[in-house]
């Protein structure tokens, strides 16, 4: 018997066969419960799975973010991790992660009419409020990227008091902001839509296209922000993106700082 979820798997790779679609979503793998779809595919990438493959899951019981901070994942929400292997420079990786804040905003656009912004690196935001979590991984072999794992976690139709009572003050879901549920499936083929069509330009080699892009959807430039790094606090006005990904601060002492990964704060409102 063919379960729900490989029967929305099937659906998905049709419907993305169907849209065109070149690089991602030709294997598909759907899960009902998994510890988290990022490790999932990176097992999967381990044993050789081809480029664009992707992995959802309708709940995790272990899914996390950066630092191995713990992302819940309920029913309702959007949980799933793409393989890719992209012939780019290892320092090009945060690129990758930028392409799918916008691929995810762009989609938040477009169906729901909603405006969201994006907060350097990796948070996709309405009103403030963090909606989407992206969560880059990869593997490297000397210079070489051998695969990249792209994780997006959107709290689509989640119950809102279902996620923590922790972050609810900072976090929202699309049937909150909507006020009833949206179809999930439209808004996954979509999404992927869009990550192909942003990947492909990002391989073409114009990267600035979606670094302005970014800039463009940007709620942290022009802001006093406090950034985090393993080695230091730095706190400044967000000046600019460089062509790589990295933020630009302008210090307090009239200097700039380039900075590749790191928390951020928002201090006070956009100028
Ligand atoms: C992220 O990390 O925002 C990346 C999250 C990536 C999740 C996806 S889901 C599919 C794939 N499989 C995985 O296991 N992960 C990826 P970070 O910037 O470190 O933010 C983590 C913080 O966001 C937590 O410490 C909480 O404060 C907050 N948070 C946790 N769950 C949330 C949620 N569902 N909605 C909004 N905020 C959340």
């Amino acid at each position: 018997m063919v379960s729900a979820a490989e029967e929305k798997a099937r659906y998905l790779r049709d419907a993305l066969e169907t849209m065109n679609v070149q690089r991602i979503g030709k294997s598909i793998s759907w899960h009902e419960h998994v510890d988290s779809t990022n490790l999932q595919a990176a097992n999967l990438a381990k044993e050789g799975a081809e480029e664009g493959m992707v992995v959802l899951s309708d709940v995790q019981d272990a899914g996390y973010g950066r630092l191995n901070r713990s992302w819940a994942s309920p029913a309702g929400g959007v949980w799933l991790s793409i393989i890719l292997r992209p012939k780019i420079a290892i320092q090009e990786a945060a690129k990758i992660t930028l392409m799918g804040g916008v691929a995810v905003a762009e989609t938040l656009e477009s169906l729901y009419g909603l405006n969201p912004t994006i907060k350097w690196p990796n948070d996709v935001l309405i009103s403030e409020k963090k909606v989407c979590g992206i969560l880059t991984e990869m593997r490297t072999e000397g210079r070489d990227i051998q695969f990249l794992i792209l994780g997006l976690g959107i709290n689509a139709n989640c119950n809102f008091e279902e996620l923590p009572e922790d972050i609810r003050s900072s976090a929202t879901t699309l049937r909150l902001e909507k006020g009833s549920d949206i179809s999930i499936m439209p808004l996954i083929e979509t999404l992927l839509y869009n990550i192909d069509r942003l990947y492909n330009v990002l391989l073409s080699g114009d990267t600035r296209y979606i670094i302005n892009l970014w800039k463009n959807r940007s709620d942290t430039l022009g802001r006093r922000v406090a950034i985090t790094t393993p080695m230091e606090k730095i706190e400044g006005l967000a000046m600019d993106l460089d062509d790589s990904g990295a933020l630009v601060i302008r210090t307090d002492d009239g200097g700039l700082k380039t900075i590749v990964a790191g928390d951020c704060t928002h201090l006070t409102n956009a100028i």
